[in-house]
């Protein structure tokens, strides 16, 4: 398996390789071509070394389980920096440590981790190969495990390198799982460092380059994702006047065939992929998907606001996943997809709580050890993953890969919020729009190590993934505005599914009932739709909801679509507050905004 560095006829890149194996001491290195044979040995490696279990090829043909190690089980959020000259740079959002002071002590980490291993060599594309809007990237990674993950949610291999020519600028993303192996020391199936802070998931934008040490999980460590078409590419955006963006998008169709193309702005595991792979309850409708997690967004020649996504597969929250919340999920990964800290059942196939199917009487925890259903403890991890190729996705949109994008009719921002946000409500206008994005929070969930259920501001749900100073950031969208005929743009909603009850259930169903939501706002931006003004934005009467065959107590409905002044006065004394820790790099128009919010809502 191992070669040189032959295939590589970039100088650059070429450097940048035998540098980094100078530095880090492999066994052997190995260039991914991106074919399906390399595919399968690297599963096949994965196998041998105990990383992944091969699950029942007739259940689940061509399927993987890993299990990590406890102690890597989700990004880690305060092991991630953002490395600038200068700390207002980043932010007061953003860990962050000088450039060079990083540099020199991770230098020191990445000397000789690759010892006992293979480093592999990722070349990877953000978006379609040879897109004047994709960007280049290249993993180095100590891990196979990563590489499997990185040719479903990339597109890897030669083609990618021949896009890149002899002279073409890439991304260098440097990853080690930080496990040397002594000479005859026996790997573990799960190598990382095991300290957590000792482990780095770093990000320096103005080279740009991403250094990441320690985890093999997730966003930490397949570095196309949150890393690059996040954190870098929000920062490479803002520079070159586009926008990137942690947002979904779907294409909802009418019943008379009208296609409305729509991001959604959701913090981490509030139900994105469920939403971009709805099935409408209400006859007629349709959506299909772009994309379930990053949206690259960009005026177009017609002066609309385009997306793309980046990526070519999903990395979506097991636990939860049913035929009765995403079937269209539960389809794409029946085959060719990799599992990860899920339960393992006696047939060999995986299983999750609510799952949908009865708990098996005996499985492997994501632990690996014996389960039982009363054993008091949960099978699957909370944030134990699928990662599938997206174009098994049965509803996957046929402009899933257009490299130039889909013209947006609407941006939603949403969270979790038990309380106080209604279930829709419509921005009066741009500004006020980037003002609610700016506003968003949710109830925190196990997809971040952060204590759960506790409200965190979250701005455009990018607080994690906003390479920059969110000031800025705020500003550039601001901007879009000026860059284009504002009546161009997409119209902005917030919408909330969570809003519970006194009694704590929820007041609205959700999944594919909110269909009935985006009909509603579909008919705003044909100008049908009816709306009530309040203080917070426009709010749909319950009248102007298609309820048909929906039983929702009025109640219910009532408390989902009232403006509660009080919270709301109270919520924007919480924003003020918020807004302070950005000082001048807070654009005054979101401090107006506020001001117009708080007079509306009278009682200052
Ligand atoms: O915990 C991880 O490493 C994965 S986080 C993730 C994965 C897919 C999509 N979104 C997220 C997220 O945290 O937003
Ligand atoms: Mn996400």
């Amino acid at each position: 398996m191992a070669g040189g560095f032959e295939a590589i006829k970039n100088a650059g890149l070429r450097s940048w390789l035998e540098e980094v194996q100078r530095l880090c001491r492999p066994e052997g290195v190995y260039v991914c071509d991106g074919s399906e044979e390399e595919y399968a040995r690297i599963c096949r490696t994965c196998v041998d070394h105990g990383t992944f279990t091969r699950l029942n090829e007739t259940l689940r043909p061509n399927c993987f389980l890993a299990r990590s190690h406890p102690s890597d089980v989700a990004r880690v959020e305060d092991r991630t920096f953002i490395c600038t000259p200068e700390q207002i740079e980043a932010g007061p959002t953003n860990n962050w440590a000088e450039s060079g002071e990083m540099k020199r002590k991770m230098t020191a980490m990445f000397d000789g981790c690759m010892k006992g291993r293979i480093m592999y060599v990722i070349p990877f594309s953000m978006g379609p190969i040879g897109s004047p809007f994709s960007k280049t990237g290249v993993e180095v990674t100590d891990s196979a495990y990563v590489v499997a993950n990185m040719i479903i949610m990339t597109r890897v291999g030669t083609k990618v390198l021949e896009a890149l020519g002899d002279d073409g600028s890439f991304i260098p993303c440097l990853h080690s799982v930080g496990a040397p192996l002594g000479l005859g020391q026996e790997d573990v199936a799960w190598p990382c460092e095991r300290d957590p802070v000792k482990k780095f998931i770093v990000h320096f934008p103005d080279e740009p380059s991403i250094w990441s040490y320690g985890s093999g999980y997730g966003g930490n460590a397949l570095l196309g994702k949150k890393c690059l078409a996040l954190r870098i590419a929000s920062a490479m955006a803002r520079k070159e006047g586009w926008l990137a963006e942690h947002m979904l998008i779907l294409a909802l169709t009418s019943p008379q065939g009208k296609k409305y193309y729509i991001a959604g702005a959701f913090p981490s595991a509030c139900g994105k992929t469920n939403l971009a792979m709805m099935r409408p309850t209400l006859p007629g409708w349709k959506v299909t998907t772009i994309g379930d997690d990053i949206a690259w967004m960009r005026i177009g020649p017609d002066g609309r606001l385009y997306a793309m996504n980046p990526e070519t597969g999903f990395f979506g929250v097991a636990p939860g996943t049913s035929y009765d919340s995403n079937p269209n999920a539960m389809e794409t990964f029946t085959a060719n997809s990799i599992f990860t800290n899920a339960a393992l059942t006696d047939e060999g196939d995986i299983w999750w709580e609510d799952m949908g199917i009865p708990a098996p009487a005996h499985a492997i925890d994501w632990e690996g050890a014996d389960w039982t259903p009363d054993a008091g403890r949960k099978a699957a991890h909370p944030n134990s993953r699928f990662t599938a190729p997206a174009r098994q996705c049965p509803v996957i949109d046929p402009d899933w890969e257009n490299p130039a994008g889909v013209p947006l009719s609407a941006v939603l921002f949403g969270g979790r919020r038990a309380g106080t946000v209604p279930l829709v409500y419509e921005a009066f206008d741009w500004e006020h729009g980037v003002f609610m994005g700016s506003a968003a929070g949710s109830e925190t969930t196990a997809a971040n190590l952060s204590k759960t259920g506790v409200l965190r501001h979250d701005p455009f749900a990018m607080l994690p993934f906003c390479g920059y100073n969110m000031g800025d950031y705020f500003a550039h969208w601001l901007s879009m505005a000026e860059r284009t005929d504002e009546s161009r743009l997409p119209r902005i909603f917030f919408v909330n599914w969570f809003r519970k009850g006194e009694d704590g259930h929820f007041l609205w169903p959700g999944y594919g009932e909110n269909s009935r939501v985006l009909k509603w706002i579909s008919e705003r931006i044909e100008g049908r739709g009816q709306a009530v003004k309040t203080p917070i934005g426009n709010l749909p009467s319950a009248e102007a909801l298609d309820l048909t065959g929906l039983d929702i107590p009025a109640a219910d409905l009532q408390a989902l679509l009232t403006v509660d002044r009080e919270a709301w006065q109270a919520e924007a004394a919480e924003l003020a507050r918020y807004y302070e820790q950005f000082g001048d790099r807070l654009p005054e128009a979101l401090r107006r905004q506020l001001a117009a919010l708080q007079e509306r809502l009278g009682g200052r």
